[in-house]
Formats: C-alpha cells, structure tokens, sequence
C-alpha cells in the first residue's frame, strides 16, 4: 500500500538517520541520564538540528513513546488532514524532556507496551493514517465500513465455498434479503464486540 500510495505521489515518507545531525567524531545520538539510573537518554541537540532542517510552517511533530496518548482510528483520520508529519522515534529510556516542551506537538502511544524502537510504532501509525488518504484505499475497500468508525468490531465474512469440511455458512447470507442480512450483521457486530471489546461499548467490563 505505501509503495503504491508513494509511486501515484499521494505521499511522499522520507526516512532520516539521527547521526547525520550530530557534530562529534562518534556521532553520538544518546547520553546517561542526569540523576543517575539505567539506559541512555536521547540528547536534544541531534533531535532539535534534525527537525528544524526538516519542518516548514504546517508541519505537525510527533514523538512515538510508550508515555504518549494512544493512538486510535479517530487520531488517524485527524493525522490524515494535516499536510506535514515529522514523526520522531524514540528509543533507550526516552528522550531529553526539552524535546517534548519545546519541540514535539503531540506524543503518540500505539499502545500499553514497550519496544526497543519508537520506527517499529511509527511504521504502524504510518499504515493507518496512509490508507486514509484518498486515493490509497481502491473501490474493493472503504475505510467507511472499517472497525472502529462504526464504533463496533467488524462481524464475521464468509467467501466461497458455502460449504468447507462440513461447516456451512449462515444460511441468511444466501438469502438476498439484504434488510435481514444488514440486522443480523449488526448482531454480529453487537455480539462479538460485547466479548471481545466491552469497553467500546462504553461499559468498563
Ligand atoms: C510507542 N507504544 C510503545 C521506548 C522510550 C520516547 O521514549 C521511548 C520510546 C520508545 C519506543 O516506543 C514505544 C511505544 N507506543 O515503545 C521507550
């Protein structure tokens, strides 16, 4: 998808490598915490030269880490309008906090986990905010129907055969009653959103 998205010019992802930004022999991007502790902290000279090379007037900075708010499909569809994403990936234990005060919009969680690498989350926030873009999605997808705009889980799909190894497909899906098909569709949904997802039917359960 972001191959295509890329070579029809809807997007344009460049990639940068820290250390081009650095100025000592070593191309040191991290440093021990101040205070004392375990890991490195990522230091902000690097970080500030690279993104003030990068940014122009729309740009929108964004920090993957594990401290940020979580990243949702209306997030997404919110990324999807803005012209210019800066998208920095944190690793160690962090990244020097003038980074977040002063130089990041907005910090992005994909999630209650920790990685090694903030690009590993990045490529994740990319793909979700990419086939948003029109143009991206062909005519077999519409982001409409997806999970989470209906604020349901997606139900059950079935393709060809109606038939396999015995278990047959629910007998509604042949009837071409689309009414009756729409509803136990939405039954579906209801149902395996109540056992999967209680809490995006607003019940903490
Ligand atoms: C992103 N959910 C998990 C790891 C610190 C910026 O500080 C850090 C960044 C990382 C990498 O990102 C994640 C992550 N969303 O682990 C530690």
């Amino acid at each position: 998808m972001m191959k295509r998205a890329q070579e029809n010019q809807i997007v344009d992802l460049r990639i940068h490598n820290l250390r081009d930004w650095t100025t000592d022999k070593h191309h040191v991007v991290d440093d021990a915490p101040f205070g004392g502790g375990q890991g490195m902290v990522m230091k902000p000279e690097p970080i500030f030269a690279a993104v003030e090379d990068l940014r122009n007037r729309e740009s929108k900075i964004i920090l993957m880490s594990p401290a940020g708010r979580r990243f949702d499909q209306t997030m997404a569809t919110d990324l999807s309008k803005e012209s210019h994403l800066i998208v920095i990936c944190g690793h160690y234990e962090g990244v020097d906090q003038r980074v977040i005060e002063h130089l990041v919009d907005l910090e992005i969680s994909i999630g209650d986990y920790v990685l090694t690498n903030g690009a590993i989350a990045a490529v994740v926030l990319v793909d979700a905010v990419v086939r948003l873009l029109p143009g991206v999605l062909g005519h077999e997808h519409s982001a409409a129907d997806d999970s989470f705009s209906t604020g349901l889980l997606e139900g059950p799909q079935y393709t060809r055969p109606a038939e396999f190894r015995g278990w047959k497909i629910p007998e509604v899906l042949l009837s071409g009653n689309h009414a009756e098909i729409a509803k136990w569709r939405k039954e579906q949904a209801i149902k395996r959103t109540k056992q999967n997802r209680p809490d995006l039917l607003g019940r903490g359960d």
